[in-house]
């Protein structure tokens, strides 16, 4: 059903104005957005993807909120999947894009811990699975991703903040991604983003040798965040995740790119820590706006490629 216009971009949101959110959009854009439900939370949350564009093609993923603690990523997933929606015919080179790739939007990939993060503990980061044995909840679903899994880069304790869990993608928010993705079969990049640090990561985290494609991956991180710079002065490092950040196991970006998708990053938003996770709502449509000039370089180079 159709709702009002009355959300703000400027501001952070509850997983049910998001939600409705995501009907408006659908409702006001039929013919090039969609929502696809590709399953659901540990506490029965529904699994929501906006797709934005038409018939089978080649694929751009894009989730946000992985975390459930880095608002500034899910405030950007709305503000860009909002952006591509209503540029889409005005700007040409968007138009491009999306006359050759589809590109799905998981905008609160985490929903149980992003209601917790709003109900009770603003800081929490994993999901919200009962642990048995411990009375710790949740899983790191950053680590739970069948590469690497179990290895240094995460913990096995379950009150770590980056408990990789019993099984690789045990967390139904993971299996879920892994479902869709590989059943999609045609997805080109998997692009996962976090906050806080600005930089722009690429594979592997699990391990020290550099990935086949480890030339043109560091050449398009370097072109991206060139681009994001200007409009804010905003300064990005980037590179491969355990050269650039630490070693991290079983996560989302090292999986899709061993599963073939070879256009696999993760940003990592504003600040480098002077508020951390929580970026004043004053800046999400700054953030917003110079990320889109990096992933406007991206999805440029994946339709050329
Ligand atoms: N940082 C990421 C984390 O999961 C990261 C960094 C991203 C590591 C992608 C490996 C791959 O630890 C935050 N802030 O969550
Ligand atoms: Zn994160």
């Amino acid at each position: 059903e159709r709702s009002n216009n009355s959300f703000s971009f400027s501001s952070y949101h509850t997983i049910e104005e998001i939600y409705s959110w995501m009907d408006y959009l659908v409702a006001e854009n039929p013919d090039l957005v969609s929502k696809i439900q590709i399953g659901q939370s540990y506490e029965k949350r529904l699994l929501y993807v906006l797709k934005v564009g038409g018939v089978n093609r080649p694929a751009i993923w894009i989730d946000t909120g992985i975390h459930s603690r880095e608002w500034i990523t899910q405030a950007t997933g709305v503000w860009t999947a909002n952006k591509i929606a209503t540029e889409y015919g005005k700007d040409a080179s968007l138009t491009a894009i999306l006359d050759t790739v589809d590109i799905f939007f998981e905008i609160v990939t985490n929903p149980d811990g992003f209601a917790y993060t709003h109900s009770t503990n603003r800081m929490w980061r994993k999901t919200r699975s009962i642990n048995a044995g411990s009375s710790c909840r949740g899983v790191d679903p950053n680590r739970n991703w069948d590469a690497g899994f179990g290895g240094p880069g995460s913990s096995s304790n379950p009150c770590a903040e980056t408990y990789h869990g019993p099984y690789p993608h045990s967390e139904s928010e993971v299996k879920s991604i892994v479902d869709f993705v590989l059943s999609h079969g045609n997805v080109k990049a998997l692009l996962s983003i976090h906050s806080y640090s600005q930089m722009l990561l690429f594979p592997y985290g699990y391990k020290a040798e550099p990935v086949p494609d480890h030339q043109e991956l560091n050449d398009l991180a370097r072109e991206a965040v060139a681009a994001l710079a200007p409009l804010h002065g905003t300064k990005y490092t980037y590179g491969s995740t355990i050269d650039t950040i630490y070693r991290a196991d079983g996560t989302a970006i090292d999986w899709s790119y061993d599963n073939g998708i070879k256009y696999s990053y993760t940003f990592e938003l504003r600040d480098t820590g002077h508020y951390g996770f929580l970026l004043p709502a004053s800046q999400i449509i700054p953030t917003a706006e110079e990320t889109w000039l990096a992933l406007m370089k991206i999805m440029e180079h994946i339709r050329d490629n």
